[in-house]
């Protein structure tokens, strides 16, 4: 109560001393109240460049956030939890052959992370480790009668020029064994061209190859019914092993020889 009366007093004295003031005094005064209007003024900007600063590093961090999600999504076309240990050894074949018969393991690729590996009379033809591998189809031609190799070869899908696979299968000569394995992407340039020359080596599934599907196939030129030996897993997203590419595949036996 009595800091208030005081208060009020003190008010009222400064209010006094206000009306005597002398006119310097009150240019003065002028002045500081315009000072104080610009005062308001700058605290106004200041608060709207504040306003647009806090706007700004809200723009900034959304497009940040963007950014790193895009990443991480990048990151997953990636996907980099892949190891070559999760895959077994190749030509470790748990089938045996007959005479005559030349034994085969193919493994597709694991994502666009781990190669594919075939193999051939127990021995390794093409891998990771041989560095003859690559991402699309990987082409190993067989002599149908030695089981001698006679080429390999890989052919991007995904960007490549689809003549060089189209040039490659005309090529093959009446004798081959043609074994191949698909690597990350199988499908984006196959042309109708190109998907009849593996009809014509014995595949039945070739039409189905899409995109990031696993495809592991045996033909032969000349071939009389379709091959046995050939699967596809296709990429669907809800089964896939990782994330935007489906398992990898493999398959093992016994290709007879050519006899005459
Ligand atoms: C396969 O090898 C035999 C000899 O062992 C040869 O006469 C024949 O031309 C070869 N065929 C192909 C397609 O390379
Ligand atoms: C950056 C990146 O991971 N790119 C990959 C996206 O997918 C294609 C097709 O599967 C791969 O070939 C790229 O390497």
């Amino acid at each position: 109560m009595t800091g208030e009366k005081q208060s009020t007093l003190r008010h009222k004295e400064s209010s006094f001393s206000k009306t005597s003031l002398s006119f310097k005094e009150k240019v003065r005064t002028a002045d500081a109240g315009d000072q104080r209007q610009k005062g308001v003024l700058r605290k106004m900007r200041i608060a709207a460049v504040i306003r647009s600063v806090v706007v700004l590093l809200v723009i900034g961090l959304t497009l940040f956030l963007a950014n790193k999600l895009m990443d991480s999504s990048e990151k997953q076309n990636n996907s980099e939890h892949l190891t070559e240990s999760k895959v077994k050894p190749p030509c470790g074949m748990e089938t045996r052959c007959n005479a005559n018969h030349f034994p085969f393991k193919i493994i597709s690729g694991a994502a666009n992370v781990v190669g594919p590996h075939i193999c051939i009379n127990d021995k390794p033809i093409m891998n990771s480790i041989k560095n003859n591998i690559g991402k699309g189809l990987n082409i190993a031609l067989v002599n149908a009668s030695s089981g001698d190799l006679i080429a390999t070869d890989f052919f991007d899908m995904w960007t490549g020029d689809i003549k060089l696979l189209v040039n490659f299968l005309h090529k093959v000569k009446l004798g081959t064994i043609v074994l191949l394995a698909s690597f990350d992407e199988p499908a984006t340039k196959f042309t109708d061209e190109a998907r009849t020359l593996f009809s014509e080596l014995g595949s039945s599934l070739v039409h189905d190859v899409k995109f990031r599907d696993n495809w592991i196939f045996v033909g032969a030129k000349p071939i009389k019914e379709k091959s046995p030996f050939e699967q596809i897993l296709k990429n669907e997203k809800s089964k896939n092993k990782y994330g935007q590419w489906p398992e990898a595949i493999e398959m093992e036996g016994c290709i007879p020889r050519k006899m005459d």
